[in-house]
């Protein structure tokens, strides 16, 4: 009920009177007034004048669906929505509702996450209200190999598009997280359902860390916020849909194209780790080398005294950023 008049609302060219709002959804006077009510509590500012009735004057950085919409340009990703104020995790969240048959390009937002993840069970700090936290769920037609090409194109896509709303020159490090002056300032976590060499679903985890006024002490210097970075606050839903378009469009070339030359070329561009001095841990090895591009399969190519060496997986620290001297 609350929704469908902020709907009406959104859509009207001026005021609008209880009368018609009561008429149009079937519902008393006094439940419209409620719901009005209910909504100025979460935020919304509604003006009300005696004989012409309500005027949506202004809404709440909230992401919720009747927020997101609007802003939405996409076909797919983001036409399904679920909000919670608060939930431990929203990649937890998204693997029950796919279990549950959720549709292809669902997305679920936390306003505050209590458990958010990382990657290799790491927590990720996730406040009320200061970031997107958010995933995605796809249901690619795609093997299970084909989810670290997936793992790029968020970065690239979450990169261009936290470029475009604010200007910032971000980069990414391989394979996807975001930086800012050699601090993280998004992380993404993707998990997948498989069966039979087929992807059932791909949950991709994204905290962008937004409006954050401080971090913890124990993250202070390697975390960094888009707010500590333009010194104001930037609109969580407008970058929220940036982000769904961007990936959206990534995801339809990939599964046109495959990561071609063209793709590697843009990604190469954005990338931090590529022309860095890298060390690379992977399982009990350790070594160090030059990041000189990424391969079809999406490894990280790393020149090193012996040869090239090509890297799918473990941690690479890039000379510089996040603490490597
Ligand atoms: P990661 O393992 O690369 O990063 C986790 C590490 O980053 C932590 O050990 C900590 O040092 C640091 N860290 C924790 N919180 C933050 C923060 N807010 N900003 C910067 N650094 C931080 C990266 O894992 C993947 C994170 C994905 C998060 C999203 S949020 C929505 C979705 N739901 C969920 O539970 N996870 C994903």
């Amino acid at each position: 009920m609350k929704e469908r008049i902020l709907t009406l609302l959104q859509n009207a060219d001026g005021f609008l009177s209880g009368e018609r709002i009561s008429e149009q959804l079937g519902v008393s006077r006094a439940a419209v007034w409620k719901a009005v009510k209910k909504l100025r509590e979460e935020g919304y500012g509604i003006q009300s004048v005696t004989n012409k009735g309500y005027r949506l004057v202004s809404s709440p950085d909230l992401l919720t669906e009747g927020e997101l919409s609007p802003l939405l340009t996409t076909a797919c990703l983001g036409r399904t929505v679920f909000s919670y104020e608060v939930t431990d995790s929203t990649n937890r969240r998204a693997r029950e509702e796919a279990d549950r048959g959720a549709p292809h390009g669902s997305v679920f937002f936390a306003e505050e996450q209590t458990g958010g993840r990382g990657r290799l069970g790491r927590a990720w700090s996730a406040p009320r209200g200061e970031g997107v936290w958010m995933s995605v769920l796809l249901r690619p037609k795609l093997a299970p190999a084909d989810i670290a090409q997936i793992t790029l194109l968020t970065g690239l896509a979450v990169c261009d598009a936290i470029r475009e709303v604010t200007g910032l020159p971000v980069q990414i490090k391989w394979p996807n997280d975001i930086v800012l002056d050699g601090k993280k300032l998004v992380g993404i976590l993707t998990e997948m359902a498989a069966e039979e060499d087929r992807i059932c679903a791909l949950v991709v985890g994204i905290g962008v860390n937004v409006n954050n006024p401080a971090f913890p002490e124990e993250l202070k210097d390697k975390a960094t916020s888009l707010l500590l970075a333009t010194g104001k606050p930037v609109s969580r839903k407008e970058l929220a849909a940036r982000i769904l378009l961007r990936l959206e469009k990534e995801y339809e070339t990939f599964l046109r194209q495959g990561a071609n030359a063209a793709f590697r070329k843009r990604y190469a561009e954005r990338c931090a780790t590529i022309g860095s001095l890298v060390k690379v841990v992977m399982g009990n090895e350790e070594f160090a080398g030059t990041a000189i591009g990424i391969s079809e399969t999406g490894a990280l190519l790393v020149q090193t005294g012996q040869g090239i060496r090509a890297v799918n997986s473990g941690e690479v620290s890039v000379r510089g950023m996040l603490g490597y001297c």
